[in-house]
């Protein structure tokens, strides 16, 4: 009789036998199971269908069923039924969390606070520079501004290191500044220059940037999910410490792909962590009219995945909360979901006509949540930063951005035969 048989026959006379074994598995299942098919597993083993049923009467009679290596099916690892304080997990311990700001302002130093406003700078003022570009004419297709929701990707930076992964959806620009894309390479790309960060082949949004991880820049909604899941996977596989970053929108998020990523992050235990970049609004449908339950952090809970909702509009509440649950993901992977609630101040696209929501909103959101001027004040409020520095420090960054969009505008076109190039993979001979 082999390991897995013995161990088997064992478990089924701890619940009592074969017997009282199957009317057990009867009210558990309502399915029906007859007495003579449970004692055949003294002699063949518990079936994989019947395994997750069995380890639920262990637990319910308090038997560690983690002395059972052999019972769960393949794919299911014990720990995932057990919490970090190692009662079961039934549902994951979701939650929203608060920032104790006071706290954090001190763990984080002036440098790493100045770093942080200059990121979150550069990007607004990248797009601003976007819109003024596609007014004119010169950017065509879609494009979709980040403007507002600078605190999320720039909070997360923080967290991240250079063999960390990123995947976006269409709103990519900012992801493409942080992970170090040279500005006029974007600028280039949105004009359809053949030296822009995809040959001019990819526009406003399909971006990469494969030196820093940045896996793109996606047009489908939702299809980031999968992918970054994949990845994450890659790098499990491969033994790397790597956390994949997935961000995707409100829209994406019922999208039935990302339920069949969850799945499978959770069953392999990835080290993943996806965010959820609610804006409020998909192109113009809000989160109460498009979503059924709009606890958006919650939506891993029934694969086990633990959720929390962030404040998307406060980088340091990102980064002080995310902290250690990323340190934990590198050393025990696992996927996480995080809903950061945040605002895009633009329309969806270049063309929205915005009729969804009202000014006064907008208005309302920049006054008194705006991230970056969060971060100005409490730089001010500490005096790592005077109001002339902080002056000096835009006039710099607007010079750098406006003499990249100038660098860009100098045409470069792909040429008619590099519209078949790259499209797929050259093998090698
Ligand atoms: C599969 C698919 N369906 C529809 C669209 C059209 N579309 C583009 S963006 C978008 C809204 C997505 O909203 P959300 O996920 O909240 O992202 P946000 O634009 O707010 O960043 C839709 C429906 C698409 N690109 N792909
Ligand atoms: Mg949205």
């Amino acid at each position: 009789m082999n390991g897995s048989i013995q161990e088997h026959k064992e478990i089924i006379n701890l619940l009592g036998g074969g017997k009282k074994l199957t009317e057990r598995l009867k009210l558990l299942s309502n399915e029906t199971i007859n007495e003579k098919t449970v004692y055949s597993w003294v002699r063949q083993g518990i079936p994989d269908k019947w395994k997750v049923a069995v380890s639920r009467c262990l637990l319910e009679d308090s038997i560690d069923i983690r002395n059972y290596k052999n019972l769960l099916p393949p794919g299911l690892h014990i720990d995932n039924l057990f919490s970090a304080n190692n009662s079961v997990k039934i549902f994951s311990s979701s939650k929203v969390l608060k920032t104790d700001e006071s706290n954090l302002q001190n763990i984080i130093d002036k440098d790493q606070l100045l770093k942080l406003y200059e990121m979150m700078i550069k990007i607004r003022r990248f797009e601003e520079k976007v819109g003024q570009l596609y007014s004119m004419g010169l950017i065509g297709g879609f494009c979709h501004l980040y403007i507002g929701q600078e605190g999320v990707i720039s909070g997360i930076e923080m967290l991240a290191d250079n063999n960390d992964c990123f995947i976006t959806g269409y709103r990519c620009h900012a992801h493409m500044v942080t992970r170090g894309e040279p500005m006029v390479n974007i600028f280039s790309e949105l004009l359809g220059n053949f030296s822009g960060s995809s040959k001019g082949k990819g526009g406003s949004m399909h971006m990469f940037r494969k030196e820093n991880n940045f896996f793109g820049g996606h047009g489908i909604v939702g299809a980031q999910v999968p992918i970054g899941t994949g990845i994450a996977f890659a790098n499990k596989y491969k033994n790397k410490k790597s956390v994949t970053f997935t961000f995707f929108g409100d829209g994406a998020v019922n999208q039935g792909q990302v339920y069949e990523a969850f799945n499978m992050a959770a069953l392999w235990q990835l080290p993943i962590i996806y965010i959820i970049e609610n804006n409020q609004y998909g192109m113009g449908t809000s989160v109460e009219r498009a979503s059924a339950m709009n606890e958006l952090f919650r939506r891993g809970e029934s694969f086990g995945i633990k959720g929390y909702e962030v404040d998307g509009m406060d980088p340091l509440s990102i980064y002080g909360n995310l902290q250690n649950i990323c340190s934990k993901i590198r050393e025990k992977p696992e996927p996480i979901l995080i809903e950061a609630k945040t605002y895009r101040y633009r329309g969806h696209s270049m063309s929205d006509p915005g009729k969804y929501r009202t000014r006064e909103e907008v208005q309302e959101t920049r006054e008194n949540r705006d991230p970056i001027e969060r971060i100005r004040a409490l730089l001010l409020s500490k005096k790592y930063i005077t109001e002339d520095k902080v002056k000096d420090l835009d006039k710099r960054i607007r010079e750098e951005v406006a003499e990249a969009a100038e660098l860009a505008r100098e045409k470069n076109l792909p040429d008619n035969e590099d519209l078949y190039r790259d499209v797929y993979k050259e093998l090698d001979s």
